[in-house]
């Protein structure tokens, strides 16, 4: 049955009972595991002695209950599909439960499962309640001890959290270890696994000292792939002590790598688990992208060693409190180990596309939300990447330094504890005296802030005013705009003169001027500042950095966004010019297009990219950057009532139009990049190779038999996988591609990671019958519907990122999502629910599609049987 009562931030009260240890025991059995749960449990101060005691427990065969000793008799407890009561409970008690789980027939990858014949965990949020009775909810923090006996020829490693402390033979060929977590942690950082593993091991000796052993484990046959894991986690560990001072704490340091998973890892206790897309990698297998996503994951799950699990969350509305803070500090390691402006542009060229959409549409929330059926729902682009740029505001308003002290002052307070955004609110104003009571409603107005700007010269007093509106649409489940108010918002901005110099900033009545870049702390709905003392009339720089969430508009001229471009002296500011002038011609040709004229890229705009292929001198990265066109997801946003079919074949127009016209500039940039340096992962040859690569992918729009070969050449030549899977990618949108993809299938066949790239290659083409071609490949061996991955390469970006195709007219990608929507369900909800949301934004296309998308949610959403997971996402689409 599934339950489909809301649970409201607003009604969280303490936990009746606490517990202070938890011993468990696993008889690990691949149909049959027995799990021994002894607790130390005790009720919680104030508490009325009646107050019987709840565990949540889900799927689970009880054999026994022991209370101090005593079988407790069946007459002494109530039992449903959720929970086991205990109404007359002692005040200090021993409870020993005995259950039984069948991880094999778990296919939803939540509590204990098996793949690939080992054993793995997934707890956060809400799993470790298939795997025993117990208070499962963050803020009961127990010190937990785990023996692990299983068969010892088939799952020779056995791990779990904290420290091993033992082990040993058994009889019918059974082993057991046992491990200590010496720290109290909330249920859901428990994991184990069990099963036939290798390891790659090195060390970190900390800031004070201390060796700590680093351990990859890896399927047999997968240690060639592990070296970059490796050095990311020693890279993390070493950059934690620098930048905030904090060290790891156990001896160990362990990173399993598991193909069968939701998500793309977890922080468990010393035991993170991960994807196997975010350990294994070598030249020859993983792109640039994959290595840098390696760095940053593994940087990611090792931070919460600290934000999530020293200091952890009081409950799951204060998600953002633990993945904001380390999604913030995963992008600050990422830019100090690369490069700054690079990290800071694809962060929020991400951001605009799928968390803007995400506020825009019908699953919009706040960065802590209200209410939820289903937590898992709430693992968003909101609660990560809109909380992580709410934490880097605090570090703009505050200061690095005064950050530092913030966060000091965070783990001061509260280590050990189960605490909310508030309490980290809190740390950052004390420790800084700074008043940051506004500043809450970044936590509890769910949407994107607009900002309305506007500037005026007054030539007289050579002074500059700009003048600038705050607003906030209103959301779905959110009051009406007259309830929203302003808010506390960063506003970095310099103002550049005619030769591109940034002018010195005087505010009217400031003595004197300052620093030619200044952070202007907008709280009011409408503000003006003037600035002074200027020798001419400049152009602003706005938003620098992206200081903010929001959006903004100024009305610039074409002319002055070509300035900006090649002047700023802020490469986030440079590359925004170029991004908004480029959205600004995308979406007048679709306007063109849809009332039946032609694409034609006017000569300023080919004239700005040419510039942009002609200084050498300019950062191959950034140029990369500026060059690619908007995606079409986040043009999609812009418009209404959009034909999307309409729209990518506007996209794919400009593109040829600015092929064909910058030829030779796109050719000769090529070919200085495509000099034949043996692969090396470095910040200067992933550059290189980011320009070559787009240059390559406009020449590739050229219907020509020498492009052809260029292509062909590419994939045949390349000694790695950035440049082979970037050639193959143009090659499957031409004819002939074809022997190119089989040949990579063949040479592929066994690797299962690849696999996933050769599926997404196909689901994201252009050329006609791409859908049957999808459909075919789900019968394909390779793929499996039970393998996340599998399912997020062929399914998922067939219906988030092929526009055309997931658009078609007649309505068979709308129908083949819903179909594959409902296969999953009964699999995996979790995953399921995500694949949903390809109907989120029915509301924006034209009519005849919104009556099919939306015949396709009700279809969804009237089926038996449904998961709470997807009735949450169907029914808020369908209630846009
Ligand atoms: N904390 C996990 C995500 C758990 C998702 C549960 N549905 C990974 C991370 O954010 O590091
Ligand atoms: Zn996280």
């Amino acid at each position: 049955m599934t339950d489909r009562t809301a649970i409201r931030r607003l009604d969280y009260t303490a936990p009746a009972y606490l517990i202070d240890r938890t011993d468990l025991t696993f008889e690990l059995n691949e149909t049959d595991t027995r799990v021994t749960n002894r607790l130390v449990i005790k009720r919680n101060q104030g508490v009325a002695a009646d107050t019987p005691l709840i565990l949540d427990g889900e799927s689970l065969t009880l054999e026994l209950i022991k209370l101090d000793g005593a079988p407790l008799p069946a007459s002494d407890y109530q039992r449903d599909e959720q929970c086991l009561i205990i109404p007359a409970m002692p005040e200090e008690a021993i409870l020993e439960i005995v259950t039984r789980i069948n991880p094999a027939s778990n296919t939803s990858l939540m509590g204990l499962y098996v793949s690939s014949g080992n054993f793995f965990t997934q707890c956060e949020a809400e799993g470790f309640r298939k795997i025993t009775y117990y208070l499962d909810r963050p803020d009961v923090m127990a010190k937990f001890t785990t023996t692990l006996i299983a068969d010892k020829q088939k799952y020779p490693v056995l791990l779990s959290n904290g420290n091993r402390v033992g082990s040993g033979a058994m009889d019918k060929g059974r082993h057991w270890v046992k491990w200590v977590d010496p720290f109290r942690k909330p249920a859901y950082l428990f994991a184990l696994v069990a099963g036939k593993l290798v390891v790659q091991a090195d060390t970190h000796v900390t800031a004070s000292g201390r060796t700590v052993a680093v351990e990859v484990y890896v399927e047999p046959g997968n240690l060639d792939k592990c070296a970059h894991a490796v050095a990311a986690a020693k890279k993390a560990m070493q950059w934690d002590e620098a930048r905030f001072g904090l060290e790891y704490d156990l001896d160990t340091y362990m990173i399993v790598a598991v193909s069968d998973f939701n998500m793309g890892a977890m922080e468990n206790k010393g035991l993170n688990i991960f994807n196997t897309k975010y350990v294994l990698a070598k030249p020859d297998t993983a792109t640039d992208a994959d290595f840098d996503g390696i760095d940053s994951v593994v940087a990611h799950e090792y931070f919460h060693n600290w934000t999530g699990n020293r200091v952890t969350c009081r409950d799951w509305f204060q998600l953002s409190l633990k993945e904001g803070l380390t999604v913030y500090r995963d992008q600050e390691f990422s830019s100090d180990i690369g490069s700054r402006a690079v990290q800071r542009i694809q962060n929020v060229r991400a951001l605009r596309e799928y968390q803007f959409a995400e506020d825009a549409g019908p699953q919009a929330h706040p960065v802590r939300p209200d209410e939820y059926l289903e937590i898992n729902n709430f693992y968003t682009w909101t609660v990560y990447e809109k909380g992580s740029e709410v934490v880097r505001m605090y570090a703009t308003l505050l200061g690095r330094e005064g950050f530092r002290r913030g966060m000091d002052l965070y783990f001061k307070r509260h280590d050990g504890q189960a605490v909310t955004c508030d309490d980290f609110r809190a740390a950052m104003a004390d420790a800084n005296h700074a008043d940051l009571e506004q500043f809450a409603l970044w936590y509890s107005q769910a949407g994107t802030p607009h900002l309305d700007v506007h500037g005026e010269w007054n030539e007289a007093a050579r002074s500059f005013t700009l003048t600038v509106r705050q607003s906030l649409a209103p959301t779905p489940g959110q009051t009406g705009q007259s309830e929203r108010q302003p808010m506390h918002i960063p506003l970095a901005i310099a103002l550049i003169d005619r030769r591109g110099q940034p002018l010195p900033l005087q505010l009217d009545g400031e003595a004197h001027g300052g620093e030619t870049s200044r952070v202007l702390e907008l709280r009011a709905e409408k503000q003006r500042y003037t600035f002074v003392n200027l020798p001419c009339p400049p152009v602003p720089s706005l938003l620098r950095d992206f200081s903010a969430p929001v959006t903004l508009a100024y009305p610039y001229s074409d002319e002055e966004l070509v300035f900006l471009m090649a002047h700023d002296d802020d490469a986030f500011a440079r590359w925004e010019a170029a991004n908004t002038y480029a959205v600004r011609l995308l979406c007048a040709q679709y306007a063109a297009v849809a009332s039946g004229g032609a694409v034609s890229v006017p000569a300023q705009f080919c004239e700005a990219f040419r510039s942009l292929l002609a200084h050498p001198e300019l950062d191959p990265a950034l140029v990369a950057l500026m060059l690619e066109l908007p995606r079409e997801n986040y043009l999609l946003e812009q418009l209404a009532d959009v034909d999307p079919v309409l729209l990518a074949q506007t996209c794919q127009q400009v593109k040829l139009q600015l092929a064909r016209a910058l030829r030779p500039q796109l050719l000769l940039r090529y070919q200085q990049l495509n000099d034949g340096t043996p692969y090396r992962y470095d910040g200067e040859q992933v550059a290189r190779r980011s320009l070559k690569n787009v240059c390559l992918d406009y020449l590739a729009e050229l219907d020509e038999g020498m492009i052809g070969d260029l292509l062909a050449q590419q994939y045949r030549k390349a000694d790695n996988m950035t440049d082979r899977l970037a050639s193959l990618r143009a090659l499957v949108n031409r004819d002939g591609g074809e022997a190119q993809l089989a040949d990579f299938a063949t040479h592929w066949q066994a690797d299962a990671l690849v696999m996933d790239k050769w599926f997404a290659l196909q689901a994201t083409c252009r050329r006609p019958g791409t859908l049957s071609r999808v459909q075919h490949l789900l019968e394909h061996p390779a793929f499996s519907l039970k393998n996340p991955n599998k399912v997020r390469a062929l399914i998922n970006a067939f219906c988030l990122q092929n526009l055309a195709h997931f658009h078609s007219a007649d309505g068979y990608g709308y129908a083949f999502a819903a179909d594959r929507v409902l296969e999953l369900d009964a699999l995996n909800p979790q995953i399921a629910a995500r694949l949903a949301t390809c109907f989120n934004r029915w509301t924006k296309v034209d009519a005849h599609r919104r009556q099919l998308m939306r015949t396709e949610l009700e279809r969804i959403a009237a089926h038996e049987g449904l998961s709470g997971d997807t009735f949450e996402i169907v029914s808020k689409a369908l209630a846009a």
